[in-house]
Protein backbone atom coordinates (compact mmCIF):
# COMPACT_ATOMS: atom_id res chain seq x y z
CA UNK A 1 0.00 0.00 0.00
CA UNK A 2 1.33 3.38 -1.00
CA UNK A 3 1.34 6.57 0.96
CA UNK A 4 -1.51 8.75 1.69
CA UNK A 5 -2.02 11.38 -0.39
CA UNK A 6 -2.64 14.99 0.93
CA UNK A 7 -3.28 17.72 -1.25
CA UNK A 8 -4.23 21.23 0.41
CA UNK A 9 -6.07 23.48 -1.75
CA UNK A 10 -4.43 27.22 -1.00
CA UNK A 11 -0.87 27.48 -0.05
CA UNK A 12 -0.92 30.23 1.53
CA UNK A 13 -0.80 30.86 5.82
CA UNK A 14 -2.33 27.98 6.55
CA UNK A 15 -1.51 26.20 3.72
CA UNK A 16 2.22 26.54 4.18
CA UNK A 17 1.45 25.06 8.05
CA UNK A 18 -0.46 22.50 7.30
CA UNK A 19 2.14 21.03 5.04
CA UNK A 20 4.47 21.19 7.64
CA UNK A 21 1.89 19.71 10.20
CA UNK A 22 1.21 16.51 8.01
CA UNK A 23 4.80 16.04 7.06
CA UNK A 24 5.90 16.16 10.69
CA UNK A 25 2.72 14.20 11.81
CA UNK A 26 3.70 11.32 9.31
CA UNK A 27 0.60 11.56 7.69
CA UNK A 28 1.68 10.81 3.88
CA UNK A 29 2.91 12.83 1.03
CA UNK A 30 1.81 16.35 0.31
CA UNK A 31 0.55 18.48 -2.24
CA UNK A 32 0.84 22.48 -2.19
CA UNK A 33 -1.60 23.60 -4.63
CA UNK A 34 -2.13 27.64 -5.60
CA UNK A 35 -3.44 29.54 -8.70
CA UNK A 36 -0.79 30.18 -11.56
CA UNK A 37 0.21 33.43 -10.32
CA UNK A 38 1.19 32.17 -6.33
CA UNK A 39 2.76 28.61 -8.14
CA UNK A 40 6.35 29.97 -6.75
CA UNK A 41 4.51 30.23 -3.26
CA UNK A 42 3.30 26.77 -3.22
CA UNK A 43 6.81 25.37 -4.73
CA UNK A 44 8.95 27.00 -2.21
CA UNK A 45 6.92 26.12 0.74
CA UNK A 46 7.31 22.66 -0.64
CA UNK A 47 10.91 22.37 -1.41
CA UNK A 48 11.72 24.53 1.98
CA UNK A 49 9.54 21.75 4.10
CA UNK A 50 10.94 19.39 1.84
CA UNK A 51 14.86 20.16 2.66
CA UNK A 52 13.76 20.57 6.66
CA UNK A 53 12.61 16.75 6.78
CA UNK A 54 16.36 15.76 6.32
CA UNK A 55 16.62 16.60 9.79
CA UNK A 56 14.44 15.09 12.04
CA UNK A 57 14.28 12.57 9.17
CA UNK A 58 10.95 13.00 7.68
CA UNK A 59 9.84 10.78 4.42
CA UNK A 60 7.02 12.85 2.97
CA UNK A 61 7.33 13.57 -0.62
CA UNK A 62 6.13 17.17 -1.01
CA UNK A 63 4.97 18.99 -4.22
CA UNK A 64 4.20 22.30 -5.03
CA UNK A 65 2.02 23.05 -8.12
CA UNK A 66 -0.56 25.01 -9.78
CA UNK A 67 -2.17 22.14 -11.88
CA UNK A 68 -4.78 19.66 -10.64
CA UNK A 69 -3.19 16.68 -12.62
CA UNK A 70 -1.16 16.63 -9.44
CA UNK A 71 -3.80 16.41 -7.01
CA UNK A 72 -5.77 14.20 -8.74
CA UNK A 73 -6.40 11.03 -6.76
CA UNK A 74 -5.89 12.64 -3.47
CA UNK A 75 -7.26 10.83 0.05
CA UNK A 76 -7.72 14.27 1.99
CA UNK A 77 -8.04 17.73 0.60
CA UNK A 78 -8.07 20.63 2.78
CA UNK A 79 -9.21 24.11 1.06
CA UNK A 80 -7.99 27.30 2.48
CA UNK A 81 -8.60 28.82 -1.03
CA UNK A 82 -9.59 32.35 -0.44
CA UNK A 83 -8.85 35.86 0.88
CA UNK A 84 -8.58 35.77 5.13
CA UNK A 85 -9.91 38.75 7.27
CA UNK A 86 -7.96 42.34 7.96
CA UNK A 87 -9.37 44.35 10.79
CA UNK A 88 -12.65 46.17 10.49
CA UNK A 89 -14.03 43.22 8.38
CA UNK A 90 -16.26 40.18 9.30
CA UNK A 91 -16.11 36.94 8.13
CA UNK A 92 -19.36 37.70 5.76
CA UNK A 93 -17.52 40.46 4.51
CA UNK A 94 -15.57 37.85 2.62
CA UNK A 95 -18.26 36.11 0.90
CA UNK A 96 -18.67 36.85 -2.26
CA UNK A 97 -14.74 37.00 -3.26
CA UNK A 98 -14.46 33.69 -1.45
CA UNK A 99 -17.71 31.81 -2.94
CA UNK A 100 -16.27 32.51 -6.29
CA UNK A 101 -13.23 30.78 -5.71
CA UNK A 102 -14.98 27.68 -3.35
CA UNK A 103 -17.05 27.48 -6.56
CA UNK A 104 -13.67 26.91 -9.22
CA UNK A 105 -12.08 24.76 -6.99
CA UNK A 106 -15.45 22.38 -6.33
CA UNK A 107 -15.68 22.04 -9.94
CA UNK A 108 -12.12 21.07 -9.97
CA UNK A 109 -12.12 18.74 -6.83
CA UNK A 110 -15.39 17.19 -8.51
CA UNK A 111 -13.52 16.20 -10.89
CA UNK A 112 -9.99 15.47 -9.78
CA UNK A 113 -10.63 13.25 -6.89
CA UNK A 114 -14.46 12.35 -6.17
CA UNK A 115 -13.49 9.89 -3.10
CA UNK A 116 -11.25 12.58 -1.71
CA UNK A 117 -11.66 13.09 2.39
CA UNK A 118 -12.74 17.35 1.67
CA UNK A 119 -12.32 19.62 4.78
CA UNK A 120 -13.27 23.17 4.30
CA UNK A 121 -11.36 26.35 6.30
CA UNK A 122 -12.34 29.24 3.78
CA UNK A 123 -14.76 31.61 5.56
CA UNK A 124 -17.04 32.55 6.30
CA UNK A 125 -16.85 28.78 6.99
CA UNK A 126 -20.35 27.41 7.34
CA UNK A 127 -21.57 28.96 4.03
CA UNK A 128 -18.19 27.86 2.07
CA UNK A 129 -18.67 24.09 3.32
CA UNK A 130 -22.21 24.18 2.00
CA UNK A 131 -21.52 25.25 -1.32
CA UNK A 132 -18.95 22.97 -1.54
CA UNK A 133 -21.06 20.34 -0.79
CA UNK A 134 -23.89 21.18 -2.86
CA UNK A 135 -21.76 22.07 -5.97
CA UNK A 136 -19.76 18.76 -5.52
CA UNK A 137 -22.50 16.48 -4.90
CA UNK A 138 -20.52 14.72 -2.72
CA UNK A 139 -22.42 13.00 0.41
CA UNK A 140 -22.68 14.78 3.61
CA UNK A 141 -20.07 12.06 5.30
CA UNK A 142 -17.04 13.64 2.97
CA UNK A 143 -17.89 17.25 3.08
CA UNK A 144 -16.87 18.84 6.55
CA UNK A 145 -16.01 21.95 7.76
CA UNK A 146 -12.92 23.19 10.36
CA UNK A 147 -14.43 25.42 12.94
CA UNK A 148 -15.24 23.94 16.33
CA UNK A 149 -11.72 22.19 16.79
CA UNK A 150 -10.55 25.71 16.64
CA UNK A 151 -12.93 27.48 18.41
CA UNK A 152 -13.28 24.96 21.45
CA UNK A 153 -9.06 24.89 21.43
CA UNK A 154 -9.33 28.39 22.46
CA UNK A 155 -11.97 28.52 24.77
CA UNK A 156 -9.75 25.75 26.15
CA UNK A 157 -6.58 27.65 26.14
CA UNK A 158 -8.59 30.75 28.10
CA UNK A 159 -9.55 28.15 30.49
CA UNK A 160 -6.34 26.89 31.37
CA UNK A 161 -4.61 29.82 31.39
CA UNK A 162 -6.71 31.38 33.66
CA UNK A 163 -6.84 28.49 36.07
CA UNK A 164 -3.16 27.88 35.65
CA UNK A 165 -3.60 24.02 35.09
CA UNK A 166 -2.57 22.19 32.12
CA UNK A 167 -5.15 22.64 29.05
CA UNK A 168 -5.13 18.47 28.39
CA UNK A 169 -7.38 18.68 31.64
CA UNK A 170 -9.95 21.51 30.06
CA UNK A 171 -12.67 19.82 28.26
CA UNK A 172 -14.88 21.97 26.61
CA UNK A 173 -17.12 22.38 23.53
CA UNK A 174 -18.03 25.39 21.12
CA UNK A 175 -21.30 24.64 19.05
CA UNK A 176 -23.37 26.77 16.21
CA UNK A 177 -21.62 28.71 13.20
CA UNK A 178 -18.44 29.67 12.97
CA UNK A 179 -19.47 33.69 13.91
CA UNK A 180 -19.25 35.87 17.05
CA UNK A 181 -22.47 34.21 18.01
CA UNK A 182 -21.08 30.64 18.18
CA UNK A 183 -22.36 29.10 21.19
CA UNK A 184 -19.25 27.62 24.09
CA UNK A 185 -21.03 25.53 26.29
CA UNK A 186 -20.45 25.99 29.99
CA UNK A 187 -22.64 22.65 30.70
CA UNK A 188 -20.13 20.77 29.22
CA UNK A 189 -16.93 22.09 30.37
CA UNK A 190 -14.73 20.42 32.69
CA UNK A 191 -11.63 20.89 34.41
CA UNK A 192 -10.50 17.31 35.80
CA UNK A 193 -14.14 15.91 36.08
CA UNK A 194 -14.97 19.06 38.08
CA UNK A 195 -17.70 21.20 36.27
CA UNK A 196 -16.30 24.79 35.23
CA UNK A 197 -19.20 26.50 37.20
CA UNK A 198 -17.73 25.25 40.38
CA UNK A 199 -14.14 27.02 39.79
CA UNK A 200 -14.97 30.28 38.41
CA UNK A 201 -17.34 32.99 39.22
CA UNK A 202 -20.03 33.87 36.15
CA UNK A 203 -17.91 37.23 35.92
CA UNK A 204 -14.76 35.42 34.38
CA UNK A 205 -16.48 32.80 32.38
CA UNK A 206 -18.75 35.49 30.68
CA UNK A 207 -15.25 37.15 29.80
CA UNK A 208 -13.55 34.11 28.45
CA UNK A 209 -16.59 32.86 26.53
CA UNK A 210 -16.85 36.43 24.91
CA UNK A 211 -12.77 36.20 24.32
CA UNK A 212 -13.60 33.17 22.76
CA UNK A 213 -16.33 34.34 20.47
CA UNK A 214 -14.45 37.04 19.35
CA UNK A 215 -10.96 34.70 19.54
CA UNK A 216 -10.58 35.40 15.61
CA UNK A 217 -10.97 38.93 15.58
CA UNK A 218 -8.36 39.39 18.60
CA UNK A 219 -6.04 37.79 16.05
CA UNK A 220 -6.71 39.44 12.81
CA UNK A 221 -6.47 43.19 15.08
CA UNK A 222 -3.11 42.12 15.91
CA UNK A 223 -1.81 40.23 12.83
CA UNK A 224 -3.46 43.45 10.67
CA UNK A 225 -2.58 41.42 7.48
CA UNK A 226 -4.55 38.45 7.94
CA UNK A 227 -6.16 35.73 10.13
CA UNK A 228 -4.72 33.44 12.64
CA UNK A 229 -2.93 30.34 10.98
CA UNK A 230 -0.91 27.94 13.43
CA UNK A 231 -3.77 26.82 15.53
CA UNK A 232 -6.53 26.77 12.68
CA UNK A 233 -3.83 24.41 11.18
CA UNK A 234 -3.47 22.32 13.69
CA UNK A 235 -7.25 21.76 13.84
CA UNK A 236 -7.49 20.50 10.71
CA UNK A 237 -4.23 18.13 10.48
CA UNK A 238 -6.34 16.62 13.90
CA UNK A 239 -9.14 15.92 11.73
CA UNK A 240 -6.97 14.24 8.58
CA UNK A 241 -5.00 12.13 11.12
CA UNK A 242 -8.63 10.45 12.19
CA UNK A 243 -9.78 9.78 9.28
CA UNK A 244 -6.80 8.47 7.72
CA UNK A 245 -5.50 6.48 10.82
CA UNK A 246 -9.36 5.64 11.20
CA UNK A 247 -8.93 7.12 15.05
CA UNK A 248 -12.49 7.97 15.51
CA UNK A 249 -11.91 11.07 17.75
CA UNK A 250 -14.98 12.87 18.52
CA UNK A 251 -14.62 16.48 17.46
CA UNK A 252 -16.92 19.66 16.96
CA UNK A 253 -16.91 20.03 13.20
CA UNK A 254 -19.74 21.82 10.67
CA UNK A 255 -21.12 18.93 10.13
CA UNK A 256 -24.41 18.39 7.22
CA UNK A 257 -27.26 17.94 9.10
CA UNK A 258 -30.65 16.23 8.31
CA UNK A 259 -32.64 16.38 11.40
CA UNK A 260 -30.44 16.15 14.49
CA UNK A 261 -30.62 19.04 16.86
CA UNK A 262 -33.95 20.05 14.73
CA UNK A 263 -32.10 21.45 11.93
CA UNK A 264 -32.54 20.17 8.05
CA UNK A 265 -30.24 21.13 5.30
CA UNK A 266 -27.78 23.01 6.46
CA UNK A 267 -23.89 22.99 7.79
CA UNK A 268 -23.66 23.56 11.42
CA UNK A 269 -21.00 22.64 14.48
CA UNK A 270 -21.92 20.01 16.15
CA UNK A 271 -20.38 16.95 17.86
CA UNK A 272 -19.11 14.35 15.19
CA UNK A 273 -17.23 11.40 14.97
CA UNK A 274 -14.35 11.16 12.52
CA UNK A 275 -13.15 7.91 11.40
CA UNK A 276 -12.39 5.87 7.87
CA UNK A 277 -16.32 6.21 6.84
CA UNK A 278 -15.58 10.63 6.98
CA UNK A 279 -18.25 12.38 9.11
CA UNK A 280 -19.42 8.59 10.50
CA UNK A 281 -22.04 9.89 12.97
CA UNK A 282 -23.40 13.59 14.43
CA UNK A 283 -23.68 13.11 18.47
CA UNK A 284 -26.89 14.83 20.12
CA UNK A 285 -26.60 16.11 23.45
CA UNK A 286 -29.19 17.44 25.99
CA UNK A 287 -28.90 21.44 26.13
CA UNK A 288 -29.74 24.06 28.53
CA UNK A 289 -32.45 26.35 27.46
CA UNK A 290 -30.27 29.01 27.84
CA UNK A 291 -27.96 27.12 25.22
CA UNK A 292 -30.52 26.10 22.65
CA UNK A 293 -31.72 29.92 22.77
CA UNK A 294 -27.93 30.53 21.70
CA UNK A 295 -27.78 27.97 19.24
CA UNK A 296 -30.79 29.38 17.68
CA UNK A 297 -29.85 32.75 17.00
CA UNK A 298 -26.21 31.19 15.52
CA UNK A 299 -28.15 29.19 13.15
CA UNK A 300 -30.29 32.13 12.20
CA UNK A 301 -27.01 34.26 10.81
CA UNK A 302 -25.47 30.44 9.37
CA UNK A 303 -28.80 30.98 7.20
CA UNK A 304 -28.84 34.15 6.30
CA UNK A 305 -25.00 34.33 4.65
CA UNK A 306 -26.46 30.74 3.14
CA UNK A 307 -29.14 32.80 2.04
CA UNK A 308 -26.93 35.39 0.63
CA UNK A 309 -24.43 32.97 -1.21
CA UNK A 310 -25.54 32.63 -4.96
CA UNK A 311 -24.44 29.22 -5.90
P1 LIG B 1 -3.87 33.27 2.69
O1 LIG B 1 -2.55 33.24 3.34
O2 LIG B 1 -4.27 34.50 1.94
O3 LIG B 1 -3.94 32.00 1.69
C1 LIG B 1 -5.01 31.76 0.85
C2 LIG B 1 -4.43 31.22 -0.46
O4 LIG B 1 -5.53 30.86 -1.32
C3 LIG B 1 -3.57 32.23 -1.22
O5 LIG B 1 -2.25 31.71 -1.38
C4 LIG B 1 -4.30 32.37 -2.55
O6 LIG B 1 -3.43 32.56 -3.68
C5 LIG B 1 -5.05 31.05 -2.64
N1 LIG B 1 -6.13 31.04 -3.63
C6 LIG B 1 -6.90 32.07 -4.05
N2 LIG B 1 -7.73 31.65 -5.01
C7 LIG B 1 -7.51 30.33 -5.18
C8 LIG B 1 -8.05 29.35 -6.04
N3 LIG B 1 -9.04 29.63 -6.91
N4 LIG B 1 -7.57 28.09 -5.96
C9 LIG B 1 -6.58 27.78 -5.09
N5 LIG B 1 -6.02 28.68 -4.26
C10 LIG B 1 -6.48 29.95 -4.31
O7 LIG B 1 -5.03 32.99 3.74
P2 LIG B 1 -4.98 32.02 5.03
O8 LIG B 1 -4.27 30.77 4.68
O9 LIG B 1 -4.53 32.80 6.21
O10 LIG B 1 -6.56 31.75 5.22
C11 LIG B 1 -7.26 31.00 4.26
C12 LIG B 1 -8.76 31.03 4.53
O11 LIG B 1 -9.03 30.37 5.78
C13 LIG B 1 -9.38 32.42 4.65
O12 LIG B 1 -10.63 32.45 3.98
C14 LIG B 1 -9.60 32.59 6.15
O13 LIG B 1 -10.65 33.48 6.45
C15 LIG B 1 -9.92 31.18 6.55
N6 LIG B 1 -9.76 30.86 7.98
C16 LIG B 1 -10.71 30.07 8.54
C17 LIG B 1 -10.61 29.74 9.88
C18 LIG B 1 -11.66 28.89 10.51
O14 LIG B 1 -11.59 28.60 11.68
C19 LIG B 1 -12.78 28.39 9.71
C20 LIG B 1 -9.54 30.21 10.66
C21 LIG B 1 -8.59 31.01 10.04
C22 LIG B 1 -8.70 31.34 8.69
Amino acid sequence: MGRKKIALIGAGQIGGNLALLAAQRRLGDVVLFDIPQAEGLAKGKALDIQQLGAVPGLDSRLTGTSSYDEVAGADVCIVTAGVPRKPGMSREDLLSTNVAIIKDVAANLKRACPNAFIIVVSNPLDAMVYAMKVLTGFPKQQVVGMAGILDTSRFRTFLALELEVSVEDVHALVLGGHGDDMVPVLSTCSVGGIPVTRLLSRERLDAIVDRTRKGGGELVNLYKTGSAYYAPAAAAIAMTESYLLDRRRVFPCAAYLEGEYGIHGFYFGVPVIIGAGGVERVLELELTPDERGMLERSLESVKRTVGETKL
